[in-house]
């Protein structure tokens, strides 16, 4: 196993914090144990849960006015998974990495297979990208892709979809998520219904190529980059595709491409009692859109989402098998650090939802007694599960304090040294 950061490095950070932190833990341990709630068990399963970490996210992302680069930026996939393997290795929650296609396309894909493994990682869900052009294809995505008027560029964009399933064959990977940007600028440019019709038509193709294991997920998102229409642009018309499609179709949730104020934690729950939620891609925003890092504006929103996410795992919810990642864009933060701090509010939405006494709740909601069940909730949010999360990171050989072991260990000036600034690279946001 290569690791990225030296153990030494690590040890040495974890010695000065691990007595408090056995302190603090126990100290939790006793007051959970009140509640009936055994930490060791929580500590287990947050132990086991794991979050993709998206291989543009390594980059520093940037708006339409301007993207200003970070030091040592990676410059191709095999520098993305190596600042993934600092990010798992630090965190013990990231143990899969999300690629995007074209951005991370190689021609030796059995090396970047290799690379993954020497790091501790797997490949999660493939992203196909239709929303720019690449260098010298044959037909412009300015006008659409999936849904483009033109049916040899739909034939194209479809083409490009087959790649990803082929390229993610080869790397192990077990599903393929799209995203268009396809929509429209001005009333009357574009047919709704026909131009839905053309997006399912070369879904269904793409659909027909998946293999028997893999699942696709569709992504919806509101606006942007068509600001007056957009072809799949919230989880009603996502449901409609996944239902048209069939069984190994599935509605991707991207915290971020809602309206502000919509209640993301009630789609949460209806996708997963007509089993068709297929994932998520995790982050926040103030607006409307997946700028902010994961916990950043809104936590008690993203430990509502989990709540649901418990609710269902607890009962049993049939098909129940989202797949997790993270997807935002880092403009003024080292992406390592956003990405370590923002692992670790999904996994601290994930323990505080564990601790959430749903029978009480039940019994609150049997009763009509709105209070309690809104306190109910809140008893379990107001946790500080911060031990619970640290000690299963030192259990795994992680670090207890992830950013300042990052900082300690000196890797961006070390990469910076390495890797010289490049231009393009692509990144951003999907
Ligand atoms: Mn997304």
């Amino acid at each position: 196993m290569t690791e990225m950061i030296s153990k030494a490095v690590v040890e040495a950070e974890n010695a000065g914090r691990r007595d408090a932190l056995s302190r603090d833990y126990d100290s939790l341990g006793e007051r959970l144990a009140r509640r009936g709630i055994e930490i060791d068990a929580i500590k287990k399963k947050v132990g086991s849960y794991g979050v993709a970490v998206p291989s543009w996210g390594v980059g520093t992302g940037g708006t339409r006015f301007a993207r200003f680069s970070g030091l040592g930026e990676p410059r191709n996939i095999f520098d993305k998974l190596e600042d993934c393997g600092v990010i798992h290795q630090l965190t013990r929650a990231t143990p899969t990495v999300s690629l995007h296609i074209p951005w991370d396309k190689v021609s030796d894909l059995q090396a970047l297979k290799e690379k993954g493994g020497a790091l501790g990682l797997g490949f999660d869900a493939m992203n196909s990208n239709t929303f720019s052009d690449a260098p010298g294809q044959a037909h412009s995505y300015k006008f659409g892709s999936l849904s483009h008027s033109d049916a040899a560029t739909r034939r194209q964009a479809v083409e490009h979809n087959l790649e990803c399933i082929e390229i993610g064959k080869a790397l192990g990977s077990r599903a393929l998520t799209v995203w268009i940007g396809d929509g429209s600028n001005f009333p009357g440019q574009s047919n709704f219904t026909k131009s839905f019709e053309r997006y399912l038509d070369a879904m269904k193709a793409i659909y027909a190529a998946l293999p028997d294991d893999w699942r696709v997920f569709t992504e919806h998102k509101m606006y942007e980059p068509a600001f007056y229409s957009t072809v799949v642009q919230d989880w009603g018309t996502n449901y409609l595709i996944a239902q048209e499609l069939g069984p190994k179709a599935f509605c991707l949730v991207d915290l971020g491409h809602h309206a502000p104020n919509v209640n993301i934690e009630m789609i949460v729950a209806r996708l997963i009692q007509f089993r068709k939620l297929g994932g998520f891609h995790f982050n926040d925003s103030k607006y409307g859109d997946d700028d902010l890092d994961t916990g950043s504006i809104d936590p008690y929103r993203l430990f509502l989402v989990f709540n649901e996410l418990v609710d269902a795992e607890v009962r049993g919810a049939e098909g129940f098998n989202p797949a997790h990642m993270l997807d935002q864009s880092h403009n003024v933060t080292d992406p390592i650090e956003s990405l370590m701090t923002s692992a670790m509010e999904v996994c601290r939405a994930y323990a505080q939802a564990l601790l959430v006494d749903r029978k009480a709740l039940n019994g609150y909601q049997q009763g009509n007694d709105a209070l309690m069940a809104s306190e109910t909730l809140k008893a379990a949010f107001r946790t500080d599960v911060e031990p619970i999360l640290a000690m299963a990171r030192l259990d795994r050989d992680g670090a207890i304090a992830p950013v300042a072991t990052y900082r300690a260990s000196g890797y961006r000036a070390k990469v910076a040294g390495e890797r010289p600034a490049v231009a393009g690279g692509g990144g951003g946001i999907v």
